[in-house]
């Protein structure tokens, strides 16, 4: 049986650190470690071959006994090759490669920054352990600065492990099989991939160095209030000059403190996408470490968005005014690449997201590339921000543990990002059980400690009246499949059981509600009138069930949002249930639109044209305006 520990060291790597995404300024370099890596697979029978002899002392290249491959980083390492052997591959795989420092940085710090290893990381550097990780989705980094040789070639070596445990982030189970061979299972419902599936980075900060920066902002009438505070490592004698410009890169207000006010009068505000002619307006704000003499020590330079969230038992708001979510439930999945960051991939998702007139979506079932996250700032497009424990069950003091620290770490990432405007703790938590009750109350106490900023949820599909965690909650997001897995194909039950359990969240809590999760599998190209099962028509009737009973819900002033399950379909472990993956997607896994699309997109420009007076596009116009106003239409 397959024990596999990654010893929690945690050199570095989020708990009080900071995490800033590494940017290159004047005092810092950034060199990329992306590309083609060396890779070896341990044996199934034997997972700690790589351990027992010691791989990260061996130059894979120069090796006659470990057999090496090439690949890609960033990537998931599952469907890149022909065998079973690498895509259900369990336990530790190796990944080695050379970079080369330049002798000009001794004497400057050198970290390295994985920005998400799924799962369990350890990070060997010219043989010698440089950190441990053991939460994927998330960035870790660690100071190599005396473990690298200046003005010559070095070695990076990581052992990944996709192993999932009782008490890790997610949770799965182990089995060996008779015939030796080890095999994962896990209840949540997409592919375990696996790898360094996100990019690799060297940077260079001075010895006194900005760690971390913490941003609020506020609204004082047509004023904008930026509350920051910096940290800074290495020295307490250096001054800082703080500068905020706008978007043409006009400076608006600085300040000569780390911890302070900016006030910037007039402000342009951060708004959602359709619900302003300019959304997702960003500044910089930069900061400027001083030494004593005046002389420049370390510069770093963040986007902020200027808005404010307020929620109450009925509604959230955004600058005051109330939104109502148009969205998805989405992955990080492709083909060939699982969940390694793929650029053109993501733009074209933000040109779909855009395109059928969406606001938001939820990072079902993790935190999401910084890159993604990044392009949802600058459009506009909100996030409901989701840690990585998926579908939590067996409630054990070690797996709180755990669970805090991806909390943590997420927030620590993403706190200063005016397009998360909630944190999910989990998705699918096994809430029906008592020892669920003091586990959330904790949960949600911590997410609280760290930032009181943002509202907080949890995606339930419990019974609201069998669920523990809803008292602790300031928004209710629930997952409703009825037509689907609940009485199978027939609509006509589908208004009246998705608003009884709606409206029952917000009776109980006295919050308001959010549809995180309704859908239907549909099979690209497969019609039939009637409709029927996994049909393209049937994919639109359903839909069409499930918005009379958003529509008479948002009518009753507590419902603040529909996100369909889900933008593509997407890739899922084997088993009778699935052909092919889960075909939910209202477009295909190559992100082409299925017919559910077109109606869907309707939809949301209608709701976006009547609740936010969007400008509706010319080739829709007919549509939502032919037979009548866009109000008809809803
Ligand atoms: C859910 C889960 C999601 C699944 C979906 C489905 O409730 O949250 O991960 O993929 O149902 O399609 O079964």
């Amino acid at each position: 049986m397959l024990l596999l520990i990654v010893v929690a060291t945690w050199l570095l790597g989020g708990t009080e650190s900071g995490i800033l995404y590494p940017r290159a300024s004047e005092s810092r370099q950034l060199v990329s470690l992306d590309g083609l890596w060396s890779f070896a697979l341990t044996n199934d029978t034997n997972p700690f071959r790589g351990h027992n002899e010691k791989w990260y002392d061996i130059d894979f290249r120069a090796s006659d006994d470990i057999t090496i491959q090439k690949m890609a980083v960033p990537s998931s390492y599952n469907d890149v090759g022909t065998s079973s052997d690498l895509r259900d591959h369990v336990g530790p795989v190796w990944y080695q490669r050379k970079f080369f420092i330049p002798a000009s940085w001794d004497g400057l710090k050198v970290w390295i920054r994985f920005a998400s290893v799924c799962r369990g990381a350890e990070v060997w550097v010219n043989g010698k352990l440089a950190t441990t990780h053991d939460i994927g989705h998330l960035p870790f980094q660690a100071d190599i600065s005396t473990i690298v040789v200046y003005g010559e070639e070095n070695t990076i070596t990581v052992a990944v492990d996709n192993t999932l445990l009782e008490a890790t982030i997610p949770q799965g189970t182990v089995t060996t099989l008779e015939s030796g061979r080890v095999k994962q299972t896990y209840t949540f419902d997409f592919f375990n991939y696996a790898g360094i599936d996100r990019p690799v980075v060297l940077y260079t900060t001075p010895q006194t160095y900005i760690d971390d920066v913490t941003v609020t902002t506020d609204i004082d009438g047509t004023n904008g209030l930026i509350n920051y505070s910096v940290v800074v490592e290495g020295s307490d004698t250096v001054t800082a000059r703080v500068t905020l410009f706008d978007k043409t890169g006009t400076e608006v207000v600085s300040d000569a403190v780390l911890q302070g006010t900016l006030t910037v009068q007039n402000a342009s505000l951060w708004w959602p996408y359709l619900m302003d002619p300019n959304p997702g307006y960003l500044y910089t704000l930069q900061i400027q470490l001083i030494d004593p003499s005046g002389t420049l020590i370390d510069k770093y330079s963040l986007p902020i968005g200027i808005r404010t969230i307020t929620w109450d038992s009925k509604s959230v708001k955004i600058n005051d005014k109330p939104i109502y979510l148009r969205g998805f439930g989405r992955h990080e999945d492709s083909d060939i690449r699982g969940k390694g960051l793929d650029l053109p991939l993501i733009i074209r998702d933000y040109n779909l997201i855009q395109w059928i007139g969406a606001n938001s979506y939820r990072t079902s079932h993790y935190p999401y590339a910084e890159e993604i996250m990044d392009l949802a700032d600058e459009l506009g497009i909100m996030i409901i921000d989701e840690s990585p424990a998926v579908n939590t069950e067996n409630f054990t003091s070690e797996l709180l543990e755990n669970h805090k620290k991806s909390l943590t770490e997420m927030i620590q990432r993403d706190k200063n990002r005016p397009a998360v405007i909630i944190w999910s703790a989990s998705n699918e938590p096994r809430t029906q059980y008592q020892e669920s009750e003091d586990y959330y109350r904790q949960i949600v106490a911590h997410i609280k400690s760290l930032d009181s900023t943002r509202p907080v949820t949890v995606d339930n599909f419990q019974q609201p009246d069998d669920d523990h965690s809803g008292q602790f909650l300031d928004i209710a997001s629930c997952n409703v499949y009825h037509g689907w897995y609940f009485e199978p194909g027939d609509l006509d039950i589908v208004i009246n059981e998705v608003t009884k359990v709606a409206r029952r969240w917000n009776e109980l809590h006295n919050i308001p509600v959010i549809i995180a999760e309704y859908g239907a599998d549909t099979l690209e190209g497969y019609h039939s009138v009637p409709n029927f099962m996994w049909s393209e028509e049937f994919q639109e009737a359903i839909l069409s069930k499930y918005f009379q009973a958003f529509d008479e819900m948002r009518e009753e002033g507590f419902f603040i949002g529909e996100m369909i399950w889900n933008f593509t379909d997407f890739n899922t472990d084997q088993t009778f249930m699935r052909v092919g993956g889960n075909k939910k997607g209202i477009f295909t896994r190559n992100r082409q639109p299925k017919g559910g699309a077109h109606f869907l997109r309707k939809r949301y420009w209608a709701l976006a044209q009547y609740l936010d007076n969007a400008e509706v596009p010319d080739d829709l116009e007919d549509y939502i305006f032919g037979s009548g106003t866009a109000r008809d239409e809803l």
